[in-house]
């Protein structure tokens, strides 16, 4: 950084507060980018890897996925990321979030499976990474359940508990002495109400209102055994912290009337707090336990379809997160809805609430992703008062193209608004310690396929060398990250 640009920056910094809207992020903020494995790595079964979820989703149900598409080979990372850290390098970011893919280190999933070509390559990745003065950021878990456990079950059997403890054993006693962040899961709402519940996500298993809550169950259990083995058998020696991603829209009464504004938290509650409530209060929501307690016995059950948990569980999973790791994109308009008649079990039946878009917000490539900017600001403050301001990583963040340019103005835009909220959020006492933008290159998104592109870089899925290319608003997030500023009078001249 050159000596006008530290100068600049001092003052902008000093007058962070100023009516001019500059805005300035601490010293010790942290920047980065996100990435997931099976989003990026290809590889899908090479040097011993096993078959995981989507692998056998894209290859059994290639109807379910937009264009039939695959992560086969995708951005081909697992070969390419010596490439993809020069990149990291380039953008200047402070660390990169990126997950394990489960079934590369263990090829059946089962403790007894370990691949070594798989540590191998996250122990070289990690080593890139840490010569190059970036901060490795690593989820255990990102939706890539290896198939032979969900032939077992998956994450509705309570099998799956010591398994995936077993797995995150071998990660910290492998990774553990140069990784200082870890997450077990990123956004558990998806794996469980979108996996197991709607059905829109592998594996693809349709039972809302039951197996959705099952699996969060066991989820949040999972969580807590292996943050209770970090806290005990690794922190001493490895100093590392570890927590868990939650993700939600910003949920906004369609107005203050007191249905509406009721009707919001009610969603908040079963969004976010469904996972946060048992993680930094004790137990799900009182709202969670009394609608979907009431509704199942007008159901005619003899106990309700949201588990119970035993005073010793809610005792051991309270307070197992070292920081609160967020994910959001969006808001959403959320207004009363008269009691639905009861007959079949529904996820969005026991919310009970009406959602929808408000129709001038602008749009990006991805139909559930709305412009809102302001909204993250209201979220960060909802959450510091609901959980007694944890300090809060943002561990996602980010916006999608089409890919029909590389001038990318919407991205600047989203990064430089939604930034510039969270800095006002941070004004307003919300504890924020880093910002993570998803993701580093466009890649394999789900059932859209190759269709909504949220990379700094773009990757030619079409060429043999999956060559990636800065889109424009790579310039604008370096600046970011090596100001802290978001306004041009912190830019060199
Ligand atoms: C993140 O989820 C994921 O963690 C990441 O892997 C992904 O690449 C990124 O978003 C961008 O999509 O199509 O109406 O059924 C964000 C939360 C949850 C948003 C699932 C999209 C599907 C909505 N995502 N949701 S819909």
């Amino acid at each position: 950084m050159n000596l006008k640009v530290l100068v600049l920056c001092s003052i902008l910094i000093a007058s962070s507060l100023s009516d001019d809207g500059s805005k300035a992020f601490p010293d010790n903020f942290m920047f980065g980018v996100a990435s997931s494995s099976h989003q990026i790595e290809g590889a899908w079964n090479e040097d011993g890897k096993g078959e995981n979820i989507w692998d056998y989703l894209t290859h059994t149900k290639p109807e379910l996925v937009e264009g039939g598409a695959t992560a086969d080979i995708t951005c081909d990372s697992y070969h390419k990321y010596k490439e993809d850290v020069a990149l990291l390098k380039d953008l200047g970011v402070d660390h990169y979030r990126f997950s394990l893919s489960w079934s590369r280190i263990l090829t059946n999933g089962s403790i007894g499976s370990v691949n070594e070509a798989g540590l191998n390559y996250y122990k070289n990745l990690i080593k890139e990474l840490k010569d190059n003065g970036i901060e490795p950021f690593v989820t255990l878990y990102h939706w890539d359940l290896p198939e032979i456990l969900q032939k077992q079950g998956g994450w509705i059997d309570m099998f799956i508990i010591d398994t995936f403890l077993d797995y995150a054993r071998l990660c910290f006693e492998t990774f553990g002495d140069d990784v200082k962040y870890w997450l077990t899961f990123s956004e558990p709402k998806q794996t469980c109400l979108s996996g197991y519940g709607y059905g829109t996500m592998a594996p693809s298993v349709s039972k809302t209102g039951e197996l959705d809550y099952k699996c969060t169950h066991n989820l949040l259990k999972a969580h807590a055994k292996v943050w209770h083995l970090y806290d005990e058998e690794f922190r001493s020696t490895q100093n590392g912290k570890i927590s868990i991603a939650l993700d939600s829209n910003w949920y906004e009464p369609e107005d203050d009337t007191s249905q509406n504004t009721v009707s919001a938290e009610t969603k908040r509650q079963f969004s976010f707090g469904w996972y946060a409530n048992p993680l930094f209060i004790g137990d799900y929501p009182e709202v969670m336990k009394t609608r979907i307690g009431y509704r199942s016995m007008h159901e005619g059950r003899r106990v309700s379809r949201l588990p119970v948990f035993t005073d010793e569980e809610i005792e051991y999973i309270k307070g197992t997160c070292d920081f609160l790791g967020l994910n959001t994109y969006t808001s959403s308009i959320i207004k009363y809805e008269k009691e639905q008649e009861i007959r079949i079990p529904w996820y969005d039946w026991d919310v009970g609430v009406k959602e929808h878009f408000a129709s001038e917000w602008p749009s990006s490539a991805s139909s559930w992703l709305k412009v809102t900017p302001w909204g993250i600001k209201k979220l960060l403050n909802w959450i510091k008062d609901t959980y007694n301001s944890p300090d809060i990583f943002i561990t996602a963040n980010g916006v999608s193209d089409d890919g029909s340019s590389l001038n990318d103005e919407i991205r600047i835009n989203y990064y430089r608004d939604y930034l510039s909220n969270i800095s006002s959020a941070m004004e307003d006492g919300v504890n924020v310690i880093g910002y993570t933008a998803w993701s580093l290159m466009d890649s394999f998104e789900w059932t859209s396929g190759y269709s909504e592109k949220f990379g700094f870089y773009s990757v030619d899925f079409e060429s043999e060398n999956r060559t990636r290319t800065a889109k424009s608003s790579v310039e604008y997030f370096k600046k970011v990250v090596l100001t802290h500023c978001l306004v041009d009078s912190c830019e060199e001249d």
